[in-house]
């Protein structure tokens, strides 16, 4: 089954929005497999962000996601990349589009409150930098099947 990684950023940290998001990709029937809250190291951010280095907002990107905490997190199912990135919007909430979280909760894109995986390969290279392989939980969900199951 897909994995994906999912960041609260932490505008979305420190405006109480932890909860609205990881309730909307619950109610999406995404389950989540790992969590921690984390502040983030300037080298891990620095990884994390390495293909915009020498872009103009590089400097103020690595700023912003280690100025305070953020809520890391691994969330699986079918598609899940693709299921995940478009209940959080286009990367710039003005082009976002409405019901998504980035449309709904954010108005500028230096404080678009999430990251999440935007391929599948690099889904994995961001869960193994983001989390050891013994925090991922393998575990069954009661309502897996209504929610997911294939006819
Ligand atoms: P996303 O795939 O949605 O995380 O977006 P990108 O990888 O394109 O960009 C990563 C982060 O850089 C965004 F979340 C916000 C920031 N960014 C800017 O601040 N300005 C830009 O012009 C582009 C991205």
């Amino acid at each position: 089954m897909e994995k994906t990684f999912v960041l609260v950023k932490p505008d979305g940290v420190q405006r109480g929005l932890i909860g609205e998001i990881l309730a909307r990709l619950e109610k999406r029937g995404l389950k989540l497999v790992a969590a921690k809250f984390l502040q983030v190291p300037v080298s891990l951010a620095e990884k994390h962000y390495t293909v915009h280095q020498g872009k103009p907002f590089y400097d103020g990107l690595i700023k912003y996601i280690t100025a305070a905490p953020v809520m890391a997190m691994v969330f699986e199912g079918p598609f899940a990349v693709q299921a995940v990135r478009q209940t959080m919007g286009l990367t710039d909430p003005l082009k976002a589009e409405p019901g998504t979280i980035r449309h709904d909760f954010a108005s500028r894109i230096s404080r678009n409150l999430t990251h999440a995986s935007d391929s599948p390969e690099n889904a994995e290279s961001e869960i193994s930098l983001w989390f050891d392989g013994s925090e991922i939980v393998n575990w069954i969900k009661a309502d897996e099947d209504w929610v997911i199951g294939d006819n």
